[in-house]
């Protein structure tokens, strides 16, 4: 069955757009610190103005963890639903109050984040204290995104009321899953903001239990880089294929990895916290296994992308064994970016199991390691996807073309961000492994032997770092450009269709009940007994301390 495709009105794009405004200025502001962070790690540099060091890692981890990522991705998600089931304009009112809502606790954040009294890092860990608006602007942020959350799950409901015994569009279905996770996986993180967190940092209570505050955080903190790595995924399953003039290899597929994620993103949290006290080995080790389980809809997902790459290939008369890949539209920024992230996540997600592995992760947890992880995940896989997206989103939202320049200027833009991010990212690795910690300044540690093995690459990434930022401001202006300069013209909203060789999708894949029952089940097995058992065994909370 060929989906039928909605076209988005100025007021809809509107929306998306302001989403939009928020991701890439953050980016700008985001990276900026990222950048002087290398500085300081290097050794060579000061920060001026009495700015510290653990405000600006604080600002660089909230702005582009948290809020580009999420802008970003809820206007995504927007314009995926008004292309395939459409917004009326009551649920458009309704994307408005969570955009405003979002923004409103977003400067509250930051604006604390700025003035020093939240240099808490995006993780907040107790026994860290904040300014208590540093907290409430989170909360809000949250709610603002189960606004967006509901509003999604309404679209797809009108839209099944319609057309009753329909299979739901792809993307909204993905969509769907997505907010799904981000619902379940939020309530973590909004028990221990409003329960622990903004009572202490009011003063109404003297202490915050540890173990149960950073338990809750990753109980959302494990899920959250699934909400990242799905809208990039939606765009590999079903948007890349139409670029590359391809079809999609299968919809049942796609839609078994984004259900696999669905139950293994949230049981998972424990893999974060291997080397915490009071916690029994026996639920460390559960916890781990899922986590494995959790890998293999990204396994799915590498087999998918290349099937359907090759048959892309082969359509166009490419036979020998690996020809097809010369087929690939390599000089479309389009494609080129999101591939290039694809590239990056063979050895991204071999560090996510190294990570995982118990044993392993005694050796990498802490250090630098981590951060060069996440630098590739997140930093590359992810974000090069969103840019790849960006390409044709925006041009086709703001009624303008994507030239010939832009699309050469992207090619080097991606270019550069991925040298950047591989001198970047390598040498944090390396670092890592010769025990550099993360989440620290720069330290002679009163001069340990050990500490001259990890200069060299702390001055690699300040090199990277640089390089990067130049491929941030690269990205900005290209923003800027596809919403202000480029010339006036249609751009198309790519969405693929499915391969006629593909199996019909089975109906059982949208049993909406069966998947979240599945879910919650193996959320209480993974959580419930250790959960009580810390809440029992916990040593005395902390008063905590403000730095
Ligand atoms: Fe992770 C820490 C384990 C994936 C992000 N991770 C982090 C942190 C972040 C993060 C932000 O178990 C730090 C949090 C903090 O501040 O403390 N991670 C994993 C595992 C995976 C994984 C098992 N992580 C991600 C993704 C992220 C992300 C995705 C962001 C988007 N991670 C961990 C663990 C820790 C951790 C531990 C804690 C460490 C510690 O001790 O603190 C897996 O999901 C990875 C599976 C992925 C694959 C790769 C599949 C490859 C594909 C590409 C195919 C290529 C193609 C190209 C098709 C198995 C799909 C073809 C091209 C042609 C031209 C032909
Ligand atoms: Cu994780």
């Amino acid at each position: 069955m060929i989906e039928k495709h909605l076209s988005i009105s100025s007021k809809e794009a509107r929306l998306i757009m302001a989403h939009m405004y928020v991701a890439f200025i953050s980016l700008l502001v985001g990276g900026l610190m990222g950048l002087l962070q290398t500085f300081v790690r290097s050794g060579t540099f000061n920060l001026p103005f009495g700015i510290g060091y653990y405000q600006i890692l604080t600002a660089h981890g909230v702005i582009l963890a948290l809020v580009l990522t999420t802008f970003f991705i809820i206007g995504f998600q927007f314009a995926l639903m008004s292309k395939t089931v459409g917004i009326s304009d009551k649920q458009r009112l309704s994307a408005w109050i969570g955009f405003w809502t979002m923004l409103i606790g977003t400067l509250l954040t930051a604006g604390t984040i700025l003035t020093g009294k939240a240099n808490v890092l995006y993780t907040f860990y107790a026994p860290l204290k904040a300014f208590p608006t540093f907290y409430i602007g989170l909360a809000l942020v949250v709610v603002g995104s189960w606004i967006a959350c509901f509003t999604n799950f309404r679209q797809l409901a009108v839209w099944k009321k319609a057309h009753k015994g329909g299979k739901s569009p792809l993307l909204a279905f993905m969509v769907v899953i997505n907010m799904l996770l981000w619902f379940i996986a939020t309530l973590g993180v909004a028990a221990t903001v409003l329960i622990q967190f903004i009572p202490w940092s009011l003063g109404m209570v003297d202490s915050i239990n540890v173990l149960v505050s950073r338990t809750l955080f990753w109980y959302f903190g494990h899920p959250l880089v699934y909400f990242w790595l799905l809208p990039a995924y939606m765009a590999w399953y079903a948007i890349i294929p139409k670029i590359i003039g391809g079809k999609i290899y299968s919809d049942a597929l796609a839609r078994l990895s984004f259900v696999l994620f669905l139950m293994f993103s949230i049981p998972v949290g424990f893999h974060h916290q291997l080397t915490e006290p009071g916690i029994d080995p026996l639920w460390k080790f559960i916890q781990v296994v899922l986590t494995f389980m959790v890998i293999i809809p990204s396994l799915l997902t590498a087999f998918s992308m290349f099937a359907t790459f090759e048959m892309a290939g082969r359509s166009k008369g490419f036979t020998s064994l690996f020809g097809w890949i010369r087929a690939l539209p390599w000089k479309d920024v389009r494609f080129f970016a999101p591939v290039v992230g694809m590239l990056a996540f063979i050895p991204a997600g071999t560090g996510g199991i190294i990570n995982a592995s118990h044993q392993m992760n005694q050796v990498i947890h802490n250090t630098i390691w981590v951060t060069g992880h996440f630098h590739l995940t997140v930093g590359t896989t992810v974000i090069l996807t969103f840019f790849g997206i960006a390409y044709w989103l925006i041009p086709s939202l703001t009624g303008r073309k994507l030239t010939k320049k832009i699309n050469t200027l992207g090619i080097i833009q991606t270019i550069v961000w991925s040298v950047g991010m591989f001198i970047m990212s390598g040498a944090m690795h390396i670092a890592g492994l010769l025990g550099a910690p993360r989440r620290s300044a720069y330290s002679t540690y009163t001069g340990a032997e050990q500490v001259d093995t990890w200069i060299g690459y702390q001055l690699a990434q300040a090199i990277g770092g640089t390089i990067l930022f130049i491929g941030i401001v690269l990205m900005v202006y290209i923003f800027f450009y596809m919403v202000f300069g480029a010339p006036k013209g249609e751009a198309s909203f790519p969405i693929a269709e499915v391969s006629e060789e593909a199996e019909p999708t089975p109906q059982y894949l949208e049993n909406w009940k069966l998947w979240i029952g599945i879910t919650i089940a193996l959320i209480l097995f993974a959580y419930t007994i250790p959960f009580i058992d810390i809440i029992q065994h916990s040593p005395p909370g902390s008063e905590g301390f403000e730095n």
